[in-house]
């Protein structure tokens, strides 16, 4: 098995950090979950191996003693896949710079070291309180000490909330550190970060460190998360920083299945399903599954604001529920179910047309013989009821009494069998 330093990188890897930043969403707190256990931490891990993630980011085993605990298995369970799948997965170990963590994270064979520590003013002034240059004297010697007694690691330094920093500031440190480390993270730590700074802050960073690569980790907090890490990989950052469904601390970063499906978009010629994966060795048919199973190991749905998502298939208005009747790509962009999302819904409400309203007293809710006219009567009816449902009662439920009290017939079972064989 190739060791993270000699492994050949695709065009782009997704570092995810699902196991790491993703921990520290609000939404675990929000739905009442708090945190997900050992069983579902390896559930997420292996769906994440076999979806195409190569590197993993979890915690420094310093944070506690369960999450020592948690690497452990983790480590177990990427040595169990590496060998089923004869593939290469890297542990990523999230430290700050500081001997304590390196030491704690390096008793266990982890694959990297992901090197922080905050460089803006404000996490000079506020955070650790430490200026550039003594920020140097200890960063330095220690990554140093890291490279050369375990050659084979894999290393990164990251400049937390590199975006509030000014240039000649992160550069005063990464000149130090380039000829130590693999690899540069600029974290967008608050999420302030544009298309336009980012897209410059990559070229200038290319040209000036051209051994070392880049990686990305954006912030949601303007809703610019996706849009400047398509920027990034435009420009030419090789490494990006992802979560299921974009869980990280306050609104998230980049979602893990929004950017494949956005490359895929862009991209078709990355796109075709050789083997079932796509975009150089990620299995895009299962981005909805995953999404699921991070969704409802949190206790809720897979969110609006993810492409990937049931959602984006699920139509309410009269005219579009019409339109999606006769042919769904009127009002579906994209195909979806190449992403997993197999299924359409289209909603019963106060919206809903007469064609709908048709299409399920025959369809869903089995009633012969609905005329065009019974079915404009129904709506009416249906709609103005619909309005008041407010959560008492199922659309559907509705639809049935308002049938039922209007003489509708339903097929009789032999009849069905009968339809069923023609
Ligand atoms: C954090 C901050 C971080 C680190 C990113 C990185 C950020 O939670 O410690 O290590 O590159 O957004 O800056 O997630």
């Amino acid at each position: 098995m190739v060791t993270a330093n000699v492994y050949k990188p695709r065009s782009l890897e997704i570092i995810d950090t699902t196991l790491r930043d993703g921990l520290q969403s609000p939404l675990w707190n929000d739905f009442e979950k708090f945190y997900p256990n050992l069983e579902e931490k390896l559930a997420i891990f292996e769906a994440l191996v076999r979806y195409g993630v190569r590197f993993i980011e979890v915690f420094s085993p310093v944070v506690s003693q369960r999450e020592g605990e948690d690497l452990a298995a983790m480590i177990a369970k990427r040595d169990e896949l590496r060998q089923e799948l004869k593939t290469e997965i890297f542990i990523l170990v999230h430290v700050r710079c500081h001997p304590k963590d390196v030491e704690a994270a390096l008793k266990y064979p982890v694959d990297t070291a992901n090197f922080y520590f905050g460089i803006s003013p404000e996490a000079r002034e506020f955070n650790h309180g430490k200026a550039l240059k003594e920020m140097i004297a200890v960063a330095l010697p220690l990554i140093k000490a890291v490279r050369q007694s375990n050659p084979n690691l894999f290393l990164r330094f990251s400049g937390e909330d590199a975006f509030r920093t000014k240039e000649k500031d992160l550069f005063k440190v990464y000149d130090q550190l380039a000829p130590w480390v693999d690899r540069f993270g600029i974290p967008d730590t608050v999420g302030i970060a544009t298309p336009e700074t980012v897209a410059k802050r990559v070229k200038l960073l290319q040209k000036r460190y051209p051994k070392v690569a880049l990686e990305g980790h954006f912030h949601n907090d303007r809703g610019l998360a996706l849009i400047n890490t398509l920027t990034a990989i435009k420009s030419g950052m090789t490494y990006i920083n992802t979560s299921i469904l974009g869980l990280a601390e306050r609104s998230g970063i980049t979602s893990l299945t929004a950017l494949l499906f956005n490359l895929y978009l862009d991209h078709p010629e990355l796109a075709p399903y050789e083997n079932g994966t796509g975009l150089e060795g990620f299995d895009l048919f299962s981005s909805y599954s995953l999404n699921v199973l991070m969704a409802s190991m949190m206790k809720m749905q897979v969110p609006a604001i993810e492409p990937v998502s049931l959602t984006n298939r699920t139509h309410a208005a009269g005219v579009h529920t019409n339109a999606v009747l006769k042919n769904p790509s009127v009002y579906e962009g994209y195909h979806l179910e190449n992403f997993g999302v197999t299924e359409r819904r289209l909603l019963l409400g106060p919206l809903s047309g007469k064609h709908v309203i048709q299409y399920y007293l025959t369809e869903v809710l089995n009633y012969s013989a609905v005329s065009e006219e019974m079915a404009e009567n129904i709506t009416k009816k249906f709609k103005m009821a619909a309005t008041n449902l407010k959560g008492k009662e199922a659309p559907t439920l509705l639809l049935e009494k308002i049938a039922r009290k209007s003489g509708l017939q339903k097929r009789d079972k032999l009849q069905n069998q009968v339809e069923d064989l023609r």
